[in-house]
């Protein structure tokens, strides 16, 4: 249309004649009476159809050389080289014999793509960047290059599908060994090749690359990010470290710290086996602040370590030793001939290497069958279809980390067991124990589970699922102890309405004091639901005005929090949430604690924390007894702890010394910092005998730096409620049997809060409201002797966390329907701010 009427414009205007009409040449009359017009207009649409078919083919010509526009496309890969060993001088390229063997491979690869006329045709260059010792024996080469082709953008999908035909059979786990290249005297035997585009992160435009380190694994050594731990790495960088083993050996590398940017598509570190970065021997991918195994073993003897950073929030980065193994120490299976055994995947805990095949055939009496449980099992990534990394037992393929079953049994005497890797994607892996049994009497003296599983035969029926799958605890008769749950099962009188679903069906917390349409109130009192949320404070203690969407101003009360100007406002756990709810805005004032700086965020049945997890938690080592009791840091001077640590021959202050920022006790390092203590003020009201007011506080010799090792943990106002059933975290040092010895590394567990009347029933002690208890009602989760006056944390929405309790004590560790007792302390905050300031 646009192209009509501009040819129209070039009419004079006062020959225009709106009657007339384009498509009228078959008018006659017009025509005749009006020849010059006629002429006139001619031309118009003659002009006019030349300027359209001009635009129509600028448009298409547009199109077509929007899409062949020239792009450069780069592949790197490897290529294996048998019937040659590998030289020493491989290992440097401004050597002679490796620019020989680079130009030959070179050659090769040309003649390989000459091959292919899609190759042939956008090929432009290729380098050798670097060899390596080859997976197919002694006299083998791995060439690691890097291809570049220039072609239209609209041949790329062609140039993706010849390079994949070049690999032998892409994919398959030994693809490597698949075909081989046989060319004429003087040239390479080529044993495989596999390419891939590069990935599209590592390409950023704005990336500056750093010189590549190269290291030698021989002498243990650690590598670090840079700028660690002095300061954050930069911004926008890209660093790659090489790293070798002598022949025969494989690479280890075992990260102390690892803290990144917690969105790996801006700051990731890559390791791969191999010395150039292709995906298909990614080990792993890893940013954020990873939990789980960080140990890593390559198949062959090089590794390669990759930071790329972005533009924005830049963390402290990471560090990490290396060092070799022998390459057989990774070897695993064999034949099992003792009546029972544990076996594990190799070098478990460490992530198994790629390319692990192993079997392990197990054979006990002719008489007997096999069981075999696994204790532990992460093998491939969860949900995965059991292709590449898998447990094959009997013709059962198992992967991921969540096993419906872990007990598999055999039906003769003999069990084998295969373990196999893939090239890229390395998991921590399984440990099993397994055992003989008569077949008829599989569980001897003990209950059999449907899942094959043996358990006490006094755990049948008594409200705990041993099993695992439930099975101990169908079909039971509940006895006087014990309720019947909507869906059959028994579970422990002591558990109803304890703000728990033990159940599972929530039989367990219905018709709990309150009817269906009231609203039940912190103070146990009952209210019509419609009362809830009307800001009045009809439960008497606020509760029915708390967790409301708006937060209302109220009557001051135990409850409300008092803001500082005095006003009171129903919301429930106001301080430090991240929203401003106070007038004057104090809700949100001092809140410089509670976070792990850099995070995106003995204790029994727990795990080893991450270095930094924990920046509040303190070790107090009594002089010549070592670690004795936790604390928690409240600020650059102050540590809060149990008063029951600080009694009779403890409760000097220069008994004391204080280990801050500190991870693996007897191993202080940069980030550890010791302080004598200056005053120790245990509460003035604490009983020896109840353990009621279980606090005190701990002035430091002279402040400590916070740093991300050693931050303040926050308190909570007296009206903040950790309601039962709420995840609270416990750490410490203490024991890690009842009775045992302390743990090395810190320790953490997830416990939960018990409901206090709950609580009171079952310890059937005095409980006192300065108490609060927590933990897991099945056993097998507690803090212990060492752990006391270290903290209960809580974390709130906005993940900040607050110390819930400090550990006091207990009956015995981790037992059933024992939970811990911590001291409670929202009843301690205006003591703590009275006898401290902070
Ligand atoms: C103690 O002796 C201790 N299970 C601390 C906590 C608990 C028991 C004992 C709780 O320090």
């Amino acid at each position: 249309m646009e192209g009509l009427d501009s040819g129209l414009k070039f009419m004079p205007r006062e020959d225009w004649d709106t009657t007339e009409q384009f498509l009228a040449v078959s008018d006659q009359k017009h025509v005749e009476k009006k020849p010059y017009r006629r002429i006139r207009l001619v031309i118009g649409l003659a002009l006019g159809a030349g300027l359209l078919a001009l635009l129509i083919g600028l448009l298409v010509w547009g199109f077509h050389s929007n899409q062949d526009v020239q792009v450069k496309k780069v592949y790197i890969g490897s290529v294996g080289i048998s019937g040659k060993p590998f030289l020493p001088e491989y290992e440097d390229p401004s050597s002679l014999q490796f620019k020989k063997l680079a130009n030959q491979v070179d050659k090769e690869l040309r003649r390989m793509y000459s091959e292919n006329p899609v190759l042939d045709k956008y090929f432009t260059r290729c380098s050798v960047q670097a060899f390596s010792d080859g997976d197919g024996g002694p006299d083998s080469i791995l060439a690691y290059y890097e291809s570049e082709f220039e072609l239209p953008a609209s041949q790329e999908a062609s140039l993706n599908e010849a390079i994949q035909s070049l690999e032998p059979s892409a994919g398959s786990q030994h693809a490597q060994r698949g075909r081989q290249i046989q060319r004429p005297t003087e040239s390479l035997t080529l044993r495989s090749v596999s390419s891939q585009a590069l990935d599209l992160r590592l390409s950023r435009t704005n990336i500056t690359e750093k010189v590549p380190i190269n290291l030698h694994v021989k002498n243990k050594n650690k590598i670090d990010s840079p700028g660690f731990p002095d300061s954050t790495y930069p911004p926008n960088t890209s660093q790659k470290w090489s790293l070798r083993a002598e022949q025969g050996h494989r690479v280890r590398l075992d990260f102390h710290t690892l803290f990144l940017e917690d969105d790996c598509e801006k700051d990731f570190i890559q390791i791969y086996d191999s010395l150039l970065p292709i995906e298909s021997q990614l080990l792993t991918e890893q940013c954020g602040y990873p939990h789980g195994s960080l140990s890593y073993v390559s198949s062959g003897n090089v590794m390669l370590v990759l930071l790329v950073t972005n533009s924005e929030k830049n963390f402290p980065g990471f560090r990490a030793y290396y060092s070799q193994i022998p390459a057989n120490t990774a070897e695993c299976g064999g034949k099992l001939l003792g009546e029972r055994g544990n076996f594990s995947s190799s070098l478990f805990p460490v992530n198994y290497p790629p390319k692990a095949v192993c079997t392990w055939e197990i054979q006990v009496p002719q008489d007997k069958f096999v069981k075999v449980e696994f204790k532990k099992f992460e093998v491939g990534k969860d949900g995965a279809t059991c292709v590449g990394d898998y447990v094959e037992i009997e013709d059962q393929r198992l992967c991921g980390n969540r096993l419906e079953s872990n007990v598999f049994t055999s039906e003769s005497n003999k069990m084998t067991i295969r373990f196999q890797s893939d090239t890229s994607l390395v998991y921590q892996g399984f440990t099993a124990y397994y055992e003989a049994f008569i077949p008829t009497n599989p569980c001897p003296g003990k209950f059999k589970c449907s899942n094959n599983m043996c358990i006490i035969s006094d755990r049948k029926c008594d409200g705990y699922n041993d099993c695992g799958d439930n099975s101990d605890e169908i079909n039971c008769k509940c006895d006087v102890t014990q309720m019947m749950c909507k869906n059959n099962l028994c579970k422990s009188k002591a558990w109803k309405c304890d703000g728990v679903d033990d159940c599972g069906d929530n039989s367990d917390e219905e018709g709990c004091e309150c009817k269906k349409e009231q609203f039940s109130c912190r103070n146990g009192r009952c209210i019509a639901e419609d009362l809830k949320c009307n800001g009045k404070n009809d439960c008497g203690d606020g509760s029915d005005e708390s967790k409301c969407e708006k937060s209302l101003m109220l009557k001051c009360s135990a409850t409300t929090y008092r803001c500082k100007n005095g006003r009171c406002i129903s919301k429930a756990n106001p301080e430090c949430d991240g929203q401003t709810d106070c007038s004057d805005g104090s809700d949100e004032e001092n809140c410089n604690c509670g976070r792990r700086e850099y995070q995106s965020s003995r204790i029994i049945g727990g795990q080893a924390s991450r270095k930094g997890e924990w920046p509040w938690q303190v070790s107090l080592h009594a002089r010549g007894q070592g670690h004795t009791c936790g604390a928690s840091v409240l600020n650059d001077c102050w540590l809060l702890t149990a008063a029951h640590c600080v009694q009779d021959e403890y409760a000097e202050a220069n008994q004391w010394e204080a280990f801050l920022g500190l991870h693996v006790q007897g191993q202080t390092n940069e980030w550890t910092v010791t302080r004598r203590i200056k005053r120790i003020i245990p509460h003035e009201d604490y009983n020896t005998l109840s353990f009621d007011n279980d606090i005190a506080l701990m002035e430091l010799d002279s402040s400590v730096t916070l740093n991300q090792y050693i931050w303040p943990i926050c308190l909570p106002p007296s009206s903040d409620d950790f309601p039962a059933g709420q995840e609270a975290w416990i750490t410490g040092w203490g024991a890690m049997v009842e009775g045992g010895s302390s743990a090395k590394i810190l320790q953490k567990a997830m416990v939960r809060i018990i409901n206090h009347t709950t609580c009171k029933n079952l310890l059937q002690d005095d409980v006192t409201d300065r108490m609060l208890c927590a933990g897991i009602l099945d056993g097998g989760v507690d803090a212990c002797q060492g752990d006391s006056g270290g903290p209960l944390t809580v974390t709130n929405p906005s993940g900040r966390v607050f110390v819930a309790g400090l550990v006091s004590w207990g009956q015995g560790c981790a037992q059933r329907n024992k939970p811990g007792v911590y001291t409670r302390m929202t009843k301690f905050r205006s003591w703590i701010k009275e006898r401290s300031g902070v």
